[in-house]
């Protein structure tokens, strides 16, 4: 028996001006949109209606960018940032991503799901359905299929979609200093193909930048993420331009990640690749960026752009969606359409989803339900939820 949805401002995010319909319904039915607009067909007239009493209905919310499991955290580090040490400074003393790697190794796969799961929570009481989670802070072949079965464990555990991503070549462990390129053949290579032969794997990714690969060892990956048949995307450009975005472009990435220093040629490349420009202002936020991402570099190009929390224990101890969306519109000057454009339709192609993102039929029944007027008021506050509902496959 479908479920309708009646008396709502719909945001389906087709075509736009958030393509907005007023006095709209949601026909549900089986997990599914079945149809969606204002003037409801007839077949459904007779049917009781869930009055929505003019609240927003958005498709739900998507983070395309997330190292959501992990163990420990990072607080000290914070401090010391604090009194003046830089990103690359901690990273080069041993701390960063390898301190969390050593956390994350102690921790058995119970203790990462259960320090993620908070986290998720989070996130899923704005109204997020979609989580990709990255592997990355085990960089050995025990720990990182460890983290993506924890990942993959969330969603049986929770009524939520995670999309994993293998992010061997986040940094180069210990034991390799100076020998990135071996790491990559002995360990990070194999260690792929041993997570896709699991099922863990739904994209590969990688971190481009003078503390971690350079663009040669990224292309390695990417070779050997194409004979598995796995998409890529990249960490590129987020402290120095290296000419990730480029070779991720060629590469035909689902998106690049952070992008602060990429350039105009870098938009066009995007464009042309239809690559989506993530963009991650928890992090600039967090490590004090000034560099803010050529977002009318994207618009003049016509790069796709989403919004994500890279919620992670170092550069974006952030869980919150709606905050992201504020702080792409006050730091980046994104609109608040952008935003919202940005953490759904846009983040759903990031992941390479077709079916979620919009409010059309054919698509997942993965809806908000908030209680604010306008869609530009969910971008607008600073900390606070105004969800009512959230549907996951047309449960709520
Ligand atoms: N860039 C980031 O911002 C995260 N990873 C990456 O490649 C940070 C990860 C961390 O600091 O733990
Ligand atoms: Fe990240």
């Amino acid at each position: 028996m479908p479920q309708i949805l009646s008396n709502a401002t719909l945001a389906t995010m087709v075509g736009a001006d958030y393509g907005l319909i007023a006095q709209g319904s949601v026909v549900m039915d089986q997990g599914q949109i079945i149809w969606a607009g204002a003037d409801m067909p007839a077949q459904y007239a007779d049917m009781p209606v869930d009055d929505m009493q003019g609240r927003l209905i958005t498709p739900a919310l998507i983070d395309c960018h997330t190292h959501l499991v992990y163990g420990g955290n990072r607080a000290r580090e914070f401090e010391m940032r604090l009194q003046g040490a830089s990103y690359a400074d901690v990273a080069r003393a041993g701390g960063g991503i390898v301190a969390t790697v050593t956390a994350t190794r102690q921790a058995d796969e119970q203790a990462l799901i259960a320090s993620a799961l908070p986290r998720l929570d989070a996130l899923m009481a704005e109204g997020v359905t979609t989580v990709e989670v990255k592997s990355g802070y085990g960089l050995d072949l025990e720990t990182e299929l460890r983290m993506l079965r924890a990942a993959r464990a969330l969603a049986r555990l929770r009524p939520v979609r995670i999309v994993t991503s293998f992010l061997g070549a986040h940094a180069v462990p210990k034991g390799f200093e100076g020998n990135a390129d071996d790491y990559i053949d002995a360990i990070c290579i194999p260690t792929m193909h041993a997570a896709h032969a699991e099922g863990l794997v739904d994209a590969v990714d990688g971190f481009c930048e003078g503390i971690a690969f350079d663009i040669k060892q990224i292309e390695r990956i990417f070779e050997a993420s194409h004979e598995l048949n796995l998409p890529v995307k990249l960490h590129a450009e987020q402290l120095s331009n290296t000419g990730g975005t480029q070779l991720a472009a060629r590469h035909g990435a689902l998106s690049v990640d952070h992008v602060e220093y990429a350039d105009e040629q870098d938009a066009r490349a995007l464009a042309k690749a239809g690559t989506v420009a993530v963009l991650l202002p928890g992090a600039y936020y967090t490590l004090h960026e000034t560099q803010a991402p050529p977002v009318d570099a994207f618009r003049a190009a016509g790069v796709d752009m989403a919004l994500a929390t890279d919620c992670n224990p170092g550069s974006s101890p952030m869980a919150s969606v709606l905050l992201a969306m504020n702080m792409g519109c006050t730091l980046f000057r994104l609109t608040p359409e952008e935003a919202l454009r940005g953490v759904t339709q846009h983040a759903a192609k990031a992941l390479g989803l077709k079916d979620c993102g919009q409010i059309a039929a054919g698509l997942r029944a993965d809806l908000c339900v908030w209680d604010v007027a306008h869609p530009a008021e969910l971008a607008y506050r600073i900390g606070f939820n105004p969800l009512h509902k959230r549907y996951f496959g047309g449960l709520s």
